[in-house]
């Protein structure tokens, strides 16, 4: 079980606070002041472990190294982001670090509408208006995110943003299959590094799984999944099968996900998420009951395959008046964390009175 952690001064929450969740050895963590296609400096790597180790965690899960645009656009510009990115798995091995996730949505990371949505019991979760989404255009979304938050939120950056138009106008004419190509030829030569020094990759899934603002999105479902896997057949080609990215569409199924991909997945973000059937979903407490994915089952899966990878909760709401992060809080990740090793250690012990 490990805990995002996003590095001194920039978290409201302490590696003191992260050590005494129950279970919790390692965190998930990332230069997030280094721009997408820098190399990451050796220093600012030990300088985190240093810091993390001295409170008893580790840090074998990166999340994210960034992939620069022009590696996503297939620009002959990509080489020199390729070779950083190979020069900074090689230093994350060096340390430590076995999973590095990423992702590869254009422009955008997560897309939200809202922050702090005020649910029924007075807490506060992330809140996307479908309705909302398609009719705005994304200048107004990035303004209206700004306006939401005080702390930058790594996809959200803006000096990344402030382009927006440029980087629009770049991808205008780049279809689902150009990113699949271009994503083929950035795993191509990063895979063999990853494997070669014992780090797995593990891409991220399109948050939500469409589409937004025009621009293609392919990482959305079971069967691009299968086909992300495909392009080059290693287990450091990887996935991080996150629940609730997936399942904001109804249609995927994610316990089957995990059943079919488990050898391949070396990160889990397990939350969530209440979808309603005009598209919206809100992220909700863990508890199978309060969404509309079953959390008991996707952890059965994972349990039944013999699961040996990371996990993390992978957001939480903002309760009990905590000021945070949006989705970072300590208190109700610490909540689902609780919950998934209930759900966890239940099956653990119903199988070793199989077993007697
Ligand atoms: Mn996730």
């Amino acid at each position: 079980m490990v805990f995002r952690w996003y590095g001194e001064g920039n978290d409201t929450v302490s590696l003191a606070q992260i050590k005494q969740i129950p279970g919790v050895e390692g965190i998930v963590w990332a230069l997030h002041d280094v721009p997408a296609g820098e190399e990451w400096a050796l220093e600012d790597i030990l300088r985190v472990k240093r810091v993390a180790e001295e409170h008893g965690l580790h840090i074998e899960v990166v999340e994210s190294v960034n992939v620069h645009e022009d590696i996503k656009l297939g620009y002959p510009s990509r080489e020199k982001y390729i070779e950083n990115y190979k020069k900074t798995i090689k230093k994350l091995a060096q340390v430590g670090v076995k999973v590095i996730c990423y992702n590869f949505m254009p422009v955008f990371d997560w897309t939200r509408t809202d922050l702090y949505k005020e649910m029924e019991d007075g807490s506060t979760a992330l809140f996307y208006e479908k309705a909302k989404v398609d009719q705005m255009n994304p200048n107004e979304l990035v303004k209206r995110m700004a306006d939401q938050r005080d702390l930058t939120m790594p996809g959200w950056e803006p000096e990344r943003l402030k382009d927006l138009e440029k980087l629009f106008a770049a991808y205008r004419h780049v279809t689902e299959e150009d990113l699949w190509n271009n994503l083929k030829y950035f795993l191509e030569q990063v895979v063999p590094v990853a494997e070669a020094h014992g780090i797995k990759l593990a891409i991220h899934p399109d948050d939500p799984p469409w589409p937004v603002f025009g621009l293609p999105r392919i990482i959305t479902s079971r069967e691009s999944i299968k086909r992300v896997l495909s392009l080059v057949d290693s287990p450091s080609n990887g996935v991080t099968l996150c629940s609730g990215s997936l399942g904001a569409n109804p249609a995927n199924d994610v316990a089957a996900m995990v059943r079919e991909f488990a050898d391949r997945i070396p990160f889990a973000h397990i939350r969530n998420v209440k979808v309603y059937e005009n598209g919206d979903f809100i992220e909700t407490s863990h508890r199978t009951g309060d969404g509309s994915l079953d959390i008991c089952e996707i952890v059965k899966a994972y349990h039944e395959s013999g699961f040996k990878g990371y996990a993390r909760p992978d957001h939480g709401r903002h309760i009990w008046g905590e000021k945070c992060r949006p989705g970072y809080g300590l208190y109700d990740r610490a909540l689902g964390i609780m919950y998934l090793w209930g759900i966890w250690d239940a099956l653990e012990k119903a199988g070793q009175e199989r077993r007697a």
